[in-house]
């Protein structure tokens, strides 16, 4: 692979790569065997300050840039990353894990968000309404903030930097990327290709490293009005704090605690099907992963077997062998604290039904690989069915009506996804009308949302924000109401035209 063989990567800032003020460094490592990706600047809030500078002086000209030129640029952008779509894949297979079918889902979700933004760039619709008074027109536009501050995760390294910069840029503003410390290469090629597609100077900076020193200066800096996070509650509440001296916007995209509902009237195959996808796909490593799965007593023994057969029939391995179902978990803190939850399970008086370790042999100790886990006879207030794991386990809890599922469900901090598997129309409404998270799949797993849908959640999940759709725009302008009087006289509101 062409990025292979720890290459220097560097900052771009105001059009140009630079190194780290400092000159001080940090490896990127695949957690698939271990091999070095890359090498990048570990920067310092001077960097940040520098990126910020140049965003903000770009920014004067780049919102007055038509919207329509600006959709151009991220056409063109979704261009390019189609052009390239095998080799990011490639990579994101190597530096982030995921298997090779999820990380070509992951870039076209980014194609599919560029162009859908891209589009944006001619509609960005205010509204025009009538004005109480004679000879008056009122409308509203969105318009842009300044420098937006965007930092990720490393679970969707293509897609989720696509959903936050590429509203960001076609609303007007300019933007200072912080990927996350174990993608840096995809976020570079992330930055490299927006270059390619003709964002002029100082319109997108990346600044490489960590949430203290880089994150930290970015959230607190003044001159960023807008903050966009996905991460976890922990640090969203931190970057919350943070901001709240300089009243920044903040959009927040934090976790998850998933449930599938599975009815006695399922088809429990299909079911079966989609908690498997929903819980191991991208090794539970989504925050829409269904982490848990609330079983009607009436199927709960054939799911579980069902299950538990399925799960052990996936075969682990680097996300880039065309036959591997689960790739490996992030790095070695992820893979300790997803094992540790193994053991909070087994405490806790679940039943371990199958996994419940990291995987060995075969190659895989050279990564970071856990074996598909899965808890039965789970009580709802137990922490494995409380507290987010972000790895391939789950925990399957029985219970007697659809009253009591949907309480389950509802029973966590998070609301980010859910879903419900039933052939009974009724439960379904009841269940889109109840479950209360953001997004609710109908006989479908937790996972797999389009661009042009809000994207987000309930209650700790967020602060009320969505991302994607329109709903985005939100986060990235402000309204300004236009009021234009061409009566040619003073008419003053609420007073010439008391009834
Ligand atoms: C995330 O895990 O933060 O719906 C995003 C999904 C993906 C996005 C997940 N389209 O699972």
């Amino acid at each position: 692979m062409r990025l292979l063989g720890a290459k220097t990567y560097k900052n771009y800032i105001g059009g140009e790569w630079v190194e780290a003020a400092s000159g001080e460094t940090f490896e990127s490592v695949s957690p698939a065997d271990g091999k070095t990706i890359g090498v990048f600047p570990r920067s310092a809030p001077e960097d940040v300050d520098r990126a910020v500078e140049a965003a903000k002086a770009a920014y004067e000209e780049w919102r007055l840039v038509p919207a329509p030129k600006r959709g151009e640029v991220l056409f063109r952008f979704a261009q390019l990353l189609v052009e390239h779509k095998d080799e990011l894949t490639d990579l994101m297979t190597h530096e982030m894990g995921k298997v090779r079918a999820e990380a070509g889902g992951d870039v076209q979700e980014a194609i599919d968000m560029s162009y859908y933004m891209a589009g944006e760039g001619r509609r960005l619709f205010g509204q025009t309404t009538p004005s109480e008074l004679r000879d008056k027109f009122n409308m509203s536009v969105r318009m842009p903030i300044g420098v937006v501050g965007v930092i990720t995760p490393w679970n969707f390294p293509i897609a989720i930097p696509s959903w936050k910069v590429a509203p960001a840029l076609v609303c007007g503003n300019t933007v200072v990327f912080k990927p996350a410390t174990d993608t840096p290469a995809l976020g570079e090629r992330f930055v490299e290709l927006l270059e390619e597609a003709g964002l002029p100077p100082g319109v997108i900076n990346i600044v490489h490293g960590g949430g203290g020193a880089v994150g930290d200066r970015l959230v607190r800096h003044p001159d960023v009005p807008v903050i966009t996070l996905t991460g976890s509650r922990e640090t969203g509440v931190e970057v919350l704090k943070a901001a709240a001296d300089n009243l920044k916007h903040v959009h927040l995209e934090l976790g998850g605690k998933n449930a599938i509902i599975v009815m006695d009237d399922a088809d429990v195959e299909l079911a079966a099907e989609g908690i498997l996808w929903s819980a191991f796909g991208t090794s539970g490593q989504r925050c829409t992963a269904a982490s848990r799965v609330i079983v009607h007593r009436g199927v709960y023994d054939a799911l579980q077997s069902k299950l538990v057969s399925d799960a052990e029939k996936m075969r682990l391995g680097p996300g880039w062998e065309e036959d591997t179902d689960v790739g490996p978990v992030i790095n070695k803190p992820a893979l300790e604290k997803i094992d540790s939850y193994t053991g909070i399970g087994k405490d806790e008086g679940a039943k371990l039904l199958t996994g419940g370790e990291v995987a060995s042999g075969n190659g895989l100790d050279r990564g970071f690989y856990y074996r598909p886990t899965i808890f039965g006879d789970v009580e709802p207030g137990m922490r494995i069915a409380q507290e987010e794991i972000f790895g391939p386990t789950t925990a399957l809890i029985p219970v007697d009506s659809i009253d009591e599922a949907i309480r389950v469900a509802n029973g966590v901090m998070y609301g980010l996804s859910s879903s419900i598997f039933t052939r009974d129309v009724n439960k379904a409404f009841r269940a889109m009308r109840d479950l209360d998270t953001g997004i609710t799949y109908i006989n479908a797993g937790t996972i797999g949302a389009e661009v042009h849908l809000p994207f987000g959640g309930t209650k700790d999940t967020g602060n009320g924000h969505r991302e994607a759709g329109q709903a985005a725009l939100d986060v990235f302008t402000e309204w300004k109401s236009i009021y234009v009087d061409y009566s040619g006289k003073l008419q003053k509101a609420q007073i010439d035209n008391a009834s």
